[in-house]
């Protein structure tokens, strides 16, 4: 990063840039380095280790579509578990759900959750207030590994598996995530974007696959996840659960009354096709 412009460091020979008209926030935390900074394209940019995680401008798009899906195509998520997401934004859309009681939610770094509550104040939105809401600081594995809580919904929203995200792809987290879903439980986790990290969709179907009878992935584009669509894990014991009726979806959807700008009922039974590179890639390995 120089005072003009932010280089993100995440693929082997191409990047992407943004213009920094003002730095609002910089530093190492405990676990890693965290910038917040103005763009004029993107508005406020939080980037970790060099890798963007979210900015005002797009944050909708991932938050929906990582909340909404799995939490429509339950049938009573009433106990959600998020692991990482301490921005907030993804706390925000669960607790629009009138069917979810109580979210745990798991993060390893209580200043990525206090810079952001401070200059990404719209993530949040008041979510860590809500008496649905409890945040405990912890790593995520550790969590899932011991904890005698049970979820009907589990979502990971954590950075690529490089840094302190690693942990959460590993076949460890997996069968943590196992052990502490209920039965007709979901998963669900950010994957990396397809065409330029393929090897990670590859990889978390095969680490899935021991502990889950439906293993699959829907996207999403992202535009500040440059490269293509982002592909998003789904892991369940039942195949039905993702490919739901639409007028059961609809007929949820208008008694959340949620509003969104991106998630759509036909755009969430959409989004589980994957072009034919990617099922190819996967019938392959
Ligand atoms: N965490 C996912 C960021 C992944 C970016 N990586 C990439 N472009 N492959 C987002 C956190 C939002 N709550």
């Amino acid at each position: 990063m120089n005072d003009l412009s932010f280089r993100e460091t995440l693929h082997q020979g191409w990047a992407q840039t943004f213009q920094i008209r003002t730095v609002l926030f910089e530093s190492r935390t405990d676990h890693q380095h965290l910038v917040i900074f103005d763009n004029p394209a993107f508005g406020r940019v939080m980037a970790l280790d060099g890798i963007i995680q979210t900015t005002e401008r797009d944050e909708f798009i991932y938050h929906e579509m990582l909340a909404h899906v799995p939490l429509l195509a339950h049938d009573r998520p009433e106990d959600v578990l998020i692991i990482g997401g301490g921005d907030g934004g993804m706390l925000r859309e669960v607790i629009k759900h009138r069917r979810v009681e109580r979210v745990v939610q798991v993060e390893i770094d209580q200043a990525v959750i206090d810079l952001c509550r401070e200059y990404l104040p719209n993530h949040s939105a008041g979510a860590f207030d809500s008496d649905k809401a409890e945040v405990v600081i912890a790593d995520g594995v550790d969590f899932v590994t011991e904890t005698d809580r049970r979820f009907d919904v589990i979502i990971s929203d954590s950075t690529d598996p490089v840094g302190p995200g690693e942990v959460l792809f590993s076949s460890r987290f997996y069968e943590g995530v196992k052990r502490c879903l209920k039965p007709g439980g979901i998963f669900v986790a950010q994957n990396g974007v397809v065409f330029v990290q393929l090897d990670e969709t590859l990889v978390t179907r095969q680490r899935l696959a021991p502990w889950f009878r439906d293993q699959s992935f829907y996207s999403a584009a992202v535009p500040t996840y440059a490269g293509g669509t982002m592909n998003f894990a789904w892991a369940s014991d039942d195949p039905a659960l993702r490919q739901p009726e639409l007028a059961v979806l609809e007929q949820r959807f208008a008694a959340e009354d949620l509003a969104t700008r991106y998630y759509t009922p036909a755009i969430h039974l959409a989004s589980f096709a994957l072009p034919a590179y990617v099922e190819q890639a996967l019938a392959e390995s």
